[in-house]
């Protein structure tokens, strides 16, 4: 049934403030302007709609448009480049490639195809000399299963657009490996999940026994099996895995990972040949069997406890679930039935304050500019970011999110999820327009190009500007108040990873800095509670809140006055020293030491403890009138910045050397543009690109500097985890901010001032500076979310390429 709105009831907003008339002269500045990720190990596409009218809430149509200084040259792939790409890599008879809506594991097939991000020596001639435009590429992975030992590769294609000059090129100058090959243990996953089932229904009477529920993989089961990730070599040329019972919810709430049962099973799936895989054993309540019969014999023996069982309830659901269903006296939450406090465009349209660039993904506001490209792996990111005409960063992203698992079972200790595997681009579902964002945010798609299916995510991406909360600036005495809003402008996207929902932030505020912010909400992936208050808390009945870490690792690419630059620690240090009016006498204080980072031997950096040490990419050529490098300082903001705690994991063995200090510093290299690389989870012990190769003892005096820093959370989930994660405490950031930059703070220059002169006798004078104030009326119905809107996905089969005739694909995840 649908949901009426009935809160469409007008508020008139009269007049809110006119400016009041001042009696002293105006003054002012005049010119100044998770789960288990189900996702198949072969990237799929989710889908929902086909084609048709697309009338999403939200502006993007109507905030003011502007023209780009010059082209995006990092968006990617268009769907008709990628449909001429896949077409031009099918004509390639030696990669011997079988359409990907026919092919099988055995067959070899296009994975994905994107762009590949130009080369920043060739981007810089070109934005900054009008010099000849970047040739245009594309990558594409590929998935090799006609032989015995099926892998993974990437190839790059182009020039684009595709023509007889056209080529298939490798795409190994990007790897630390020395190639993009990597060996795909995983190839039959569809054959292991029946293997698994096979295995189950052979103790399928303990299983009713001990879990109430069945796991035969047809559609009415109970139960799930799924488990570690990445799956274990022993040897290199074995695989192994433990995977674990699943309750599936008969509700519409995925909470399936908050449902583990308890029972694991290990199975053998080396070689592509099932008749040669094999159970190794199972565990039960902390106990061990080397063989199904040993534990059919023990259950058998009538030897087993049972665990408490771990069910499906409303405690599941993440609906409303007050004590009454009209909030009475008695509620905790008083009231909260009432529309709360509403953000509203004060002018309509005309007061929209930033200017986009729809096509080019290009956005001024205030003195900020940026472009704003996608990644199938790696979601959103922003290149060229200007401040004031001047490049602070030239590309800014997300790298890698690891959620690394522990526990006494050998799941949660098996599983540390790289999510670029799966992806951010596949997940970042549309935002839902008055929740993720305000209605009057300014929305974007993205698109991405796995498995010859081009799948637009309408309204992914939103761009709006909100009011702090709280100014950035105030001053009083008995003579004056003066106070300035904070108003920043924030991109915005979300990818629900499996259990998971991630939402990335990038904010700027009217000071000149730049907030980097990750926050996780969705479903934690749990551990069934038996033994284990050594890796959690016991969080609900046969429930375990299972402990891991976050680690989100970002690129800045940070640029000060060109790339010469340099990194400076600037740490104040307790002291005891004599001064000439001392009298000899020692005095205990403190100093700042000023010195520089200035090797990549010594680059792999901690946030001090108690923050004694500033960290800051300076320009040492660019000194301001009073001797001090301008630069461009790195600080956690929410959260304190982190490393994995697992060290050496045993799960990613190289693959995780991103995560093992809080910030990094590189030399940039064209041949080192990415920390990490989706298809290091198929063979984690020898990644396609590894991060430690990147420290080979490099200058870090005035050159092209990259600073590489990790958010996330030690997550420990309590019950305040129940039944969803809450962003409130579940977020980290970093700020990028000016220091020693400009000469004065320039969020003088914005007109949100007020200064208000008084004394006894009452205001004397109001000084506005100009500003606008919010007038007239405005119908709150505007502001009021349109549900009805919300759309899903769009995709388009590219191969064969028949845009009349969409294809259409319906994936859950998790
Ligand atoms: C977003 O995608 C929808 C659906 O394909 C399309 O109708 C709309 O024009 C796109 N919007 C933008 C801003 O590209
Ligand atoms: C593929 O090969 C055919 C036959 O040689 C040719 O006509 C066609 O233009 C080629 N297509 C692409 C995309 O290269
Ligand atoms: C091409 O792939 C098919 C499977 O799609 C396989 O049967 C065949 O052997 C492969 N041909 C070559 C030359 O590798
Ligand atoms: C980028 O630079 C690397 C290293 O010089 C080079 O091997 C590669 O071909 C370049 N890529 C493109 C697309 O030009
Ligand atoms: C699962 O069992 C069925 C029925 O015995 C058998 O046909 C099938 O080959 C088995 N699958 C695997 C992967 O072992
Ligand atoms: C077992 O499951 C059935 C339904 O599938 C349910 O009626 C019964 O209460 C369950 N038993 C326990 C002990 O949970
Ligand atoms: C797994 O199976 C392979 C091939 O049958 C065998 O060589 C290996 O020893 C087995 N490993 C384990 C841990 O059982
Ligand atoms: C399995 O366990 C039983 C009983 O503990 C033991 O006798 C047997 O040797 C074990 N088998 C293997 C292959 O380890
Ligand atoms: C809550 O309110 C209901 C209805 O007024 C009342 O019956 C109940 O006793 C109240 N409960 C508490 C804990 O105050
Ligand atoms: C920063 O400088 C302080 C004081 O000289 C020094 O103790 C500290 O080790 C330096 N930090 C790094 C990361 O080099
Ligand atoms: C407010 O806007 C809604 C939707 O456009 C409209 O139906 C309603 O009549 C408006 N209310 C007033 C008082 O104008
Ligand atoms: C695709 O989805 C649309 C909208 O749900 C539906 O009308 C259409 O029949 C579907 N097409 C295919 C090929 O499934
Ligand atoms: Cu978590």
């Amino acid at each position: 049934m649908r949901l009426t709105l009935k809160l469409a009831v007008l508020l008139t907003a009269s007049l809110l403030l006119s400016e009041v008339s001042a009696k002293v002269p105006r003054v002012g500045h005049p010119g100044s302007k998770q789960a288990k990720n189900l996702a198949s190990k072969r990237p799929t596409t989710t889908a929902a709609q086909a084609s048709g009218s697309f009338t999403g809430a939200g502006w993007s149509a109507s905030a003011p448009q502007v023209s780009a200084p010059y082209e995006n040259i990092w968006q990617e792939l268009t769907n008709d480049e990628a449909a001429a790409v896949i077409a031009f890599l099918h004509n390639q008879t030696h990669l011997n490639l079988t359409a990907a809506a026919d092919a099988g594991s055995w067959d070899n097939s296009i994975m994905r195809v994107g762009v590949v991000t130009p080369n920043k020596t060739d981007v810089l001639p070109f934005v900054d000399d009008t010099q000849r435009k970047p040739d245009r590429w594309a990558r594409a992975a590929m998935w090799v299963g006609a032989t015995t030992e099926p892998y993974v590769i990437e190839y790059q294609i182009g020039p684009l657009p595709i023509s007889s000059d056209s080529v298939v090129t490798s795409l190994d100058w990007l790897t630390t490996k020395g190639t993009t090959y990597q060996r795909n243990y995983d190839a039959d996953e569809d054959l292991t999940g029946e293997f698994m089932y096979n295995v189950s229904a052979s103790v399928q009477d303990i299983v009713t026994d001990l879990l109430n529920g069945t796991a035969s993989g047809s559609d009415d089961d109970d139960l799930d099996i799924w488990g570690i990730d990445p799956l274990w070599h022993p040897t290199p040329d074995t695989t192994v895995q433990w995977v674990t019972y699943w309750r599936i919810p008969s509700s519409i709430f995925d909470g399936e990972t908050l449902m583990p049962q308890g029972l694991f099973f290990e199975l053998n799936t080396t070689g592509r040949d099932p008749s040669g895989w094999s159970v190794i054993g199972w565990l039960y309540r902390d106990v061990y069997y080397n063989s199904t019969e040993s534990f059919r014999a023990a259950w058998e023996a009538g030897k087993l406890e049972k665990s408490a069982l771990n069910l499906e309830g409303p405690w599941i659901g993440s609906d409303y679930r007050g004590p009454t269903t009209k909030v009475g006296a008695n509620s905790t939450m008083w009231g909260s039935e009432k529309a709360p406090p509403v953000m509203v465009p004060p002018s309509g349209e005309d007061g929209i304050r930033y200017k986009v660039d729809v096509d080019n993904k290009y956005v001024e506001w205030m003195d900020f500019s940026f472009y704003i490209a996608f990644r199938r792996d790696s979601g959103m990111r922003l290149f060229d970011i200007k401040y004031r005409g001047e490049r602070i960063i030239y590309e800014l992203g997300l790298e890698e999110a690891l959620a690394h698992y522990a526990g006494n079972d050998p799941v949660q200790s098996g599983t540390a999820y790289l999510d670029t595997y799966y992806g951010f681009g596949p997940y970042a579902f549309e935002l839902l327009a008055g929740y993720d964002c305000p209605t009057y945010a300014t929305f974007l798609n993205s698109t991405f190009h796995a498995e010859e299916v081009s799948t637009t995510h309408p309204n992914s991406i939103c761009l709006f500007e909100n009011d702090q909360g709280y100014l950035i600036q105030r001053h009083s005495d008995d003579a004056y108040v003066a106070s300035t809003k904070n108003i920043a402008f924030t991109v915005r996207s979300a990818s629900t990873v499996g259990n998971y929902d991630y939402n990335f932030d990038y904010t700027f505020y009217l000071d000149g800095t730049i907030e980097i912010v990750v926050r996780a909400s969705g479903y934690i992936q749990s551990a069934h509670y038996y033994g284990n208050d050594d890796y959690g808390y016991h969080i609900h009945s046969g429930l375990s809140g299972s402990m891991h870490d976050h680690v989100l690792t970002f690129k800045a690419d940070i640029d000060i006055l060109g790339t010469s630059n340099s990194f400076a620690n600037h740490t104040i240090a307790p002291v005891t020293t004599t001064y000439p009016w001392s009298y000899g006498m020692e005095r205990n204080t403190m100093k700042l030491f000023r010195s520089y980072i200035d090797n990549e031997d010594n680059s792999k950096l901690f946030w001090p403890q108690n923050a004694h040490s500033m960290f800051m990419v300076v320009n040492k050529d660019h000194l301001n009138e009073f001797g001090e490098p301008r630069g461009y300082r790195i600080m956690p903001s929410k959260g304190s910045g982190m490393h994995a705690t697992i060290q050496n994991s045993s799960n990613l063995i190289n693959s995780m050397n991103f995560a093992t200090h809080a910030l990094y510093v590189t030399k940039q290299k064209d041949t080192e543009p990415c920390a990490s690389n989706a298809n290091n989870d198929y063979d984690p012990a020898n990644p396609v690109v590894d991060f430690s190769a990147f420290f080979n003892g490099e200058s870090l005096d005035q050159e092209d500097l990259v600073v590489w820093f990790n958010l996330g959370m030690h997550h420990v989930p309590h019950t305040g985890d129940l039944p969803n994660t809450v962003f409130t405490t579940a977020q980290g950031s970093m700020q990028i901010m000016p220091h020693n930059y400009l000469l004065h703070d320039p969020s003088r220059d914005s007109r949100q001032t007020v200064r208000i002169d008084y004394n006894n006798s009452g205001v004397q004078a109001v000084h506005t500076f100009g500003a606008d104030f919010s007038m007239g009326l405005i119908n709150l119905t505007s502001v009021v979310p349109d549900f009805w809107a919300y759309r899903g996905d769009v995709d388009v089969r590219k191969f064969p390429y028949d845009p009349q005739h969409p294809y259409n694909d319906t994936e859950s995840i998790v």
